[in-house]
């Protein structure tokens, strides 16, 4: 594993109030964070997330709320950072693209590649959705309407537009896939990107005429730079204005959904060669979930927030549930039932109990050994490589095995009837397992599983409420 580890998520528009899915990114980037600062210590791990503020489609949603964007924006941002705390994600810092260092850094670097010849001025013509923000051709719409934003009419832009020479990096992006300067995850996104850029790509515009909400281009103060090349640049623009950051660039990990992996495997590739800059390591995307067998939607009236989820299975319920809900880097399907069964399964019936019922037998007695238990020495290859190869499920899958291993050898050995010495053999040989159990869960739970160490640390161990009340 590298020295140092830089891990961001997608800078989320402040058009929405964070959901499910905002959540589900960020808290695999965190568990992600919260390993690594395990392994490489804290101030060798640099988290990033933030939101993603200019562009039409935000102007709209704060036109309809009868505000200014930065007016919204300044509400809607604080929104993402409450539940972010709420959901115990720690972040190393939150960007927030209407920050002036922010705007700075990302004209310089766009300069740079202007200066470079890699950007070129033209016409545009052709449909354009404000929900993608992004340029659609006539293969992409169905019925004339965008697939992702059918009730959004696309709208037809006739503009001049400064223009990103993407079909001559192109060349170069293809080529750094193939030498392995980076890699794209999971294998079948790596495939379906090289494909595509083997298909051939056009040039691309990269500034807007008729969107005066966002960072002007520097050479061209009546264009504002298109929204999502300047949100890509948050990656780099943070590392460029916060103190001691410098050393993190470039990006170990960027994470995901694959709605948004062709910006951050080419387009987002392709910025950086032109500027010069080095590339980050590893761009995983993960998939796109349902609720109940549905698309998440408004209209819908199916949107989950993280509050919702917290209200009913606490933090870190939440934590487990999303996380094993399916592998990570599949599509999957979340559903609140399915939540309330396996809560109760594995959180109440399987950890928790395990956890009361060792600590009911062991009160009263003292601790002799001192356990010398740490990360360490208690994360086994299987774990690690669970963990490095982003499959939280089976890193979870695995922290389970021990947990029923743990509750077999209470089973077993049946320690309420055992007495004197015999107890207390039994319970310097239960209480590793647990220690083990929570030091193991602590990139997933953080909460529960500091509960759990200081509950048994010793000398004596003192019954507590229950972790994780059943829910009926
Ligand atoms: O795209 N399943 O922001 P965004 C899984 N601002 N993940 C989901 C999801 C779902 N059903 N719904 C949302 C943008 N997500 C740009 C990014 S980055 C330089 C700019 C998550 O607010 C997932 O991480 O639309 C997805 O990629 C992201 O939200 C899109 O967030």
């Amino acid at each position: 594993m590298a020295k140092k580890f830089y891990i961001t998520t997608p800078i989320y528009y402040v058009n929405d109030v964070p959901h499910v899915g905002h959540a589900y990114t960020t808290l695999a980037a965190d568990v992600i964070a919260r390993y690594c600062r395990q392994k490489l210590s804290k101030e060798n791990v640099f988290f990033l997330t933030g939101t993603d503020e200019h562009g039409a489609n935000v102007a709209q949603a704060a036109a309809k709320h009868g505000k200014t964007p930065k007016e919204y924006a300044d509400e809607v941002s604080p929104r993402f950072q409450e539940a972010w705390k709420l959901l115990d994600i720690e972040p190393d810092y939150f960007i927030r693209t209407t920050d002036p260092r922010h705007k700075k850094i990302a004209q310089e670097v766009l300069q740079k590649i202007y200066d470079k010849g890699y950007i070129y001025s033209g016409d545009y013509e052709g449909w354009y959705c404000i929900g993608c923000e992004k340029f659609l051709t006539e293969s992409d719409l169905i019925d004339g309407k965008c697939p992702l934003h059918p009730t959004r009419e696309p709208v037809y832009q006739k503009e001049k537009n400064y223009f990103l020479k993407l079909k001559e990096l192109s060349q170069q992006v293809l080529k750094r896939i193939e030498q392995g300067e980076y890699h794209i995850l999971p294998e079948k996104r790596h495939n379906e990107i090289v494909t595509r850029v083997k298909q051939g790509v056009e040039d691309i515009s990269i500034s807007r005429a008729g969107v005066s909400w966002g960072i002007p281009v520097p050479w061209d103060k009546t264009q504002t730079i298109y929204v999502w090349v300047e949100a890509l640049f948050n990656y780099y623009t943070a590392t460029q204005f916060i103190e001691g950051k410098q050393k993190f660039w470039p990006p170990n990990l960027h994470l995901m959904a694959k709605d948004i992996l062709w910006f951050h495997s080419v387009i987002w590739q392709a910025l950086l060669i032109a500027a010069g800059l080095e590339l980050p390591k590893t761009i995983f995307a993960h998939g796109f979930f349902t609720i109940d067998g549905q698309k998440m939607s408004k209209s819908l009236g199916n949107v989950i927030s993280p509050e919702q989820l917290v209200n009913t299975y606490g933090v870190d319920g939440t934590r487990y549930l999303l996380l094993s809900a399916y592998q990570f880097g599949s599509d999957g399907d979340l559903s609140l039932a399915k939540f309330t069964e396996r809560y109760n399964a594995d959180l109440a019936n399987g950890l928790g109990n395990l956890i009361a019922r060792t600590a009911k037998v062991s009160s009263g007695v003292t601790l002799s050994k001192h356990l010398n238990i740490t990360f360490e020495n208690v994360s086994t290859d299987e774990y690690k490589k669970a963990l490095e190869q982003y499959r939280f499920q089976d890193a979870l899958a695995f922290i389970w095995e021990k947990i029923k291993f743990a509750d077999k050898l209470v089973d077993d050995n049946e320690p309420w009837k055992l007495k004197g010495k015999d107890l207390e053999e039994f319970i310097q040989r239960v209480i590793p397992h647990i220690q083990e159990i929570a030091t193991l869960l602590l990139p997933f739970l953080p909460q529960t599983a500091e509960k759990i160490l200081e509950q048994f640390k010793g000398p004596t161990i003192v019954s507590q409420p229950a972790l994780f009340p059943r829910i009926q």
